[in-house]
């Protein structure tokens, strides 16, 4: 069942009820209360914006591009509550969603089809090209304290790799602290950023910028030695909507999850990392020996054992 929003524009409802399947103008008009002028020239709008709306005599509208990515087709597939908003193009959906949540909201998803300036941590550029990905940033507001905050990441990208993996039916490993890989290749990256209340030494938002390579993508050369995308790997084509959905219904658990400390098992199961030699910081190399409760990483050294939080340090799995 769809529950359509009181504020919805009619172009938004009207949308979501094509993704249901064909339905006539009158029927439309008569549903949402409105004029068979009205739903024309929301018709119009759509198709304007690249629906791809057939209307055969006696028959009435029939969506046929049913793999656009919209918000009336994220809210279809949802089963928790969120405000969404999707935009064509944008530098960075993480910039959106924090001004947003400087404003005060809260529950709110924004998603691009494709970013100018995506990014990732430290500055670093984030490829996100049209078509290709979900590009999505979530307002969330879970009641933390300062010490548990440095979870968050990893409990995005435990709820991101389960929403791609149901998806696609292809595990996927955690490289901690922030990628998610298939195969040995990286699908997804997690951006979290954030800010604290001085007075209460607790969380006031989080907004987790998530990005996952879903449709088969040509990468960059220099890019295409370390990235893959969800399609190439599992042979599978995901939707992006239901993709968005499934990550978003995974956040609302996000306070009880970390408060709980649940996932870290789960975290720990899909580590790429544990056990590996690696690179830290382009510097030297280490063994890495376990991930603890917090989520940090536990590393050896010249028989010395050492622990970082998320966001000290980047890793490179040695061959
Ligand atoms: P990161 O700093 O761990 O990874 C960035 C590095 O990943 C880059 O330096 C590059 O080597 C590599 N890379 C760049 N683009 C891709 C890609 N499409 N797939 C795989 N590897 C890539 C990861 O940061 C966090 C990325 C978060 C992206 C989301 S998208 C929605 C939100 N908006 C935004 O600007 N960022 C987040």
């Amino acid at each position: 069942m769809i529950f359509y929003n009181v504020g919805m524009e009619l172009k938004e409802k009207i949308l979501e009820r094509l993704l249901c399947g064909e339905v006539s103008g009158q029927q439309l008009a008569m549903k949402f209360g409105v004029s068979r002028a009205a739903v024309n020239k929301c018709v119009k709008k759509l198709r304007d914006e690249g629906y791809d709306i057939d209307a055969a005599a006696g028959r009435g509208y029939r969506l046929n591009n049913t793999d656009v990515l919209s918000a009336a087709k994220v809210r279809k597939y949802l089963n928790t509550d969120w405000q969404v908003q999707v935009l064509g193009e944008t530098t960075s959906t993480n910039d959106d969603a924090k001004r947003a949540a400087a404003l005060g909201k809260d529950n709110l998803a924004v998603i691009a089809d494709r970013q100018t300036k995506g990014r990732g941590r430290l500055n670093r550029a984030f490829s996100s090209p049209s078509g290709k990905g979900l590009y999505m940033s979530a307002i969330i507001r879970p009641n933390l304290a300062f010490a548990d905050c440095g979870k968050i990441t990893a409990y995005v990208a435990v709820a991101a790799a389960r929403a791609v993996e149901t998806l696609c039916g292809k595990s996927v490993q955690i490289k901690w602290v922030n990628d998610l890989y298939m195969d040995g290749k990286k699908i997804c990256g997690i951006l979290t950023e954030g800010s604290m209340g001085m007075e209460g030494g607790s969380l006031e938002y989080a907004v987790v910028g998530i990005g996952i390579n879903v449709a088969k993508n040509s990468f960059a050369p220099e890019l295409a030695e370390i990235a893959t995308d969800v399609e190439t790997e599992s042979g599978v084509k995901i939707d992006r909507c239901a993709l968005a959905a499934k990550v978003l219904d995974g956040l609302k658990n996000a306070e009880r999850e970390i408060k709980s400390g649940a996932f870290v098992k789960e975290y720990k199961d899909r580590s790429c990392v544990i056990g590996k030699e690696v690179t830290v910081n382009g510097d030297y190399t280490a063994a890495v020996r376990d991930i603890d409760d917090d989520c940090n990483l536990i590393i050896e050294r010249d028989g010395k054992t050492a622990r970082f939080f998320a966001g000290e340090v980047s890793l490179k799995i040695k061959k």
